[in-house]
């Protein structure tokens, strides 16, 4: 029996192919998918990637506008039995050449008005075919693909085969691309379906970008393997979900969309009145928001907790018997899911003691694409993977975070590491040295912030700064504000004090 993951979720699929899967929101004039629809629009696709003859566990990288068309084209992946790479809309040049460098993928799909640029990077590292996909349907994919068979026979999978590579930076060097198989992928889908109490009567708002875990996976599967019906939205405006929340069952969202929810002053009970899950991850929800939302809404939401290398590996409970959801807590490990808290000697740690969370479990990814080293620097000597983030557990097995060990910020849901933004600074004219620090922001959790010392003579300005990083990085890494100063702020050892930094600037977004 094939364990491809796309197999699993078409068994899904409503007895009737003509219900429809997938409804449109935000288009001129709704878009209707059904079943039967997504089977053989991914049949299409499939039989085209296979007509190109490509080298097994061959890379699709695909860095394209949201839009249904983009979905099936993840799902047309899994279906011919490739491996899906997806790549963040904000990502420029430099980026997405490291990307494509570093993974060598057989394919590359970009929106058009991208083709110059990327069929050249793509091209030179050795891809062989650049298709097109633009929001509006249009582009060489699917004019390619309409040429093919509307049936396809799933490629034959093992749990243990590669699905997708999601690239994560890392604290230091380069972003490494975590290899996600047909197992982890279906294995976690699985137990959030029971664990979420997912039915085929629900609708979800699909209001998240599917180049991350949370949009792809979390909120896409968990509909798809319900044979639920999605809502789409092509990017999250509170003011258009509202005015549809009144037909969803089922949210999903990083705090900052729940923090834009509650700006919105129709936003209420009313709104929510067939409403049964909303889902907060990616970041930490401030007890501040849950509260808020819980007096205004009536619902509680369910936090969770997970990242590229594992998908989710906790979430607070749904059903009352399996305990009440606490602010400010991740919940507790999944099903299946082995969580635990160690101290730097990697001694564990008792109830409610701080330390590193490790995880063990179907869940865990394979390795870090073409870094065995790095993989196995990742890991302890028992198989546990060394999630970066600092927490604790209590006695009850409510698992909570308070922190990060990785040196990293997390802005409106996305990761942006320092050093990153901090060795694209220092290639700017004029910089001696700089030091980047996330700090409160209202909307986005956390905002990036830059503080820059000048070479000797030099004339520094933080607009122009912040101007020279626009282009040349993603622009949820650019930094919000950049201070000129003398110097940073050192220890005795002559490390540089973020937490000072940190301090010195926490409430300039109050
Ligand atoms: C946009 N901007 C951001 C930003 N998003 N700045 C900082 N942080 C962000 N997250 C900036 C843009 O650069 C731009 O700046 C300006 O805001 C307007 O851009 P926009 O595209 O119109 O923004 P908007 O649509 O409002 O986007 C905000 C957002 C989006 C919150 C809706 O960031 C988003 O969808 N975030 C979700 C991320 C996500 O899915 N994460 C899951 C990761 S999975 P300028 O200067 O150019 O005007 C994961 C594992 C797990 O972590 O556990 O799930
Ligand atoms: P990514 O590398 O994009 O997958 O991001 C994963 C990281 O997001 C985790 O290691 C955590 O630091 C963070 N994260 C995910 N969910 C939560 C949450 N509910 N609360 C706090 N941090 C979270």
């Amino acid at each position: 029996m094939s364990d491809n993951l796309f197999v699993a979720l078409r068994a899904a699929a409503p007895a009737d192919p003509d219900t429809t899967a997938i409804e449109t929101a935000d288009t001129a004039s709704p878009l209707y998918y059904t079943w039967r629809d997504i089977d053989r629009a991914t049949a299409r696709i499939a039989n085209l990637l296979a007509s190109l003859e490509l080298p097994a566990d061959s890379r699709i990288a695909v860095q394209t506008e949201k839009s249904v068309e983009a979905l099936l084209l993840y799902l047309a992946v899994l279906r011919a039995g490739f491996v899906y790479l997806p790549l963040n809309t904000a990502y420029q040049a430099s980026e997405i050449e490291y990307f494509i460098g570093n993974a060598e993928p057989a394919v590359v799909v970009c929106s058009g008005r991208n083709f110059p640029w990327i069929s050249r990077i793509a091209f030179k590292a050795g891809t062989k075919h650049v298709f097109t996909l633009n929001e509006d349907c249009t582009g060489s994919l699917l004019d390619r693909a309409a040429w093919h068979s509307d049936t396809h026979l799933p490629a034959h999978k093992t749990s243990d085969e590669l699905a997708a590579i999601l690239y994560t930076s890392g604290t230091t060097g380069r972003s490494k691309g975590a290899m996600l198989t047909h197992g982890n992928l279906l294995s976690n889908a699985r137990v959030l379906h029971d664990w979420w109490g997912w039915q085929s009567s629900d609708v979800l708002i699909h209001a998240l970008p599917i180049f991350h875990v949370h949009g792809l996976f979390v909120a896409s599967h968990g509909a798809l393997l319900a044979g639920a019906k999605m809502l789409w939205f092509s990017k999250f405006d509170p003011k258009a979900v509202l005015a549809r929340l009144p037909e969803a069952t089922v949210f999903m969202g990083v705090p900052t969309l729940y923090v834009r929810l509650l700006g919105e002053p129709g936003f209420g009970r009313d709104a929510c009145r067939h409403m049964r899950l909303f889902v907060a991850g990616s970041a930490p929800l401030l007890i501040e928001t849950f509260d808020a939302f819980r007096e205004r809404t009536g619902h509680t939401i369910v936090e969770r907790y997970g990242m590229s290398e594992t998908v989710m590996l906790t979430s607070n409970p749904y059903h009352a018997k399996d305990g009440g959801r606490r602010g400010g807590t991740v919940g507790f490990p999944l099903p299946g899911v082995g969580v635990r808290v160690r101290d730097d000697q990697g001694r564990p740690c008792g109830t409610d003691e701080i330390g590193g969370i490790e995880v063990k479990g179907p869940n865990v990814f394979k390795g870090y694409w073409r870094m065995p080293e790095k993989t196995a620097e990742e890991f302890t000597a028992d198989g546990w993977f060394r999630t970066g983030d600092v927490g604790k557990i209590d006695a009850r097995g409510y698992v909570t975070i308070v922190g990060r060990s990785k040196d990293l910020i997390i802005s409106g849901g996305y990761n942006v590491y320092p050093a990153e933004v901090e060795g694209v600074i220092h290639e700017m004219p004029g910089v001696a040295e700089s030091a980047v620090v996330g700090v409160p922001h209202p909307d986005f959790g956390e905002a990036v912030v830059a503080v820059v010392v000048p070479k000797p003579g030099a004339a520094l300005d933080g607009d122009a700064i912040i101007a020279g990083l626009k282009g040349r990085i993603a622009s949820f890494k650019v930094p919000k504000r950049v201070f000129v100063v003398d110097e940073l702020p050192r220890n005795q050892m002559g490390k540089v004090q973020k937490k000072a930094l940190r301090d010195e600037h926490a409430a300039l977004f109050k």
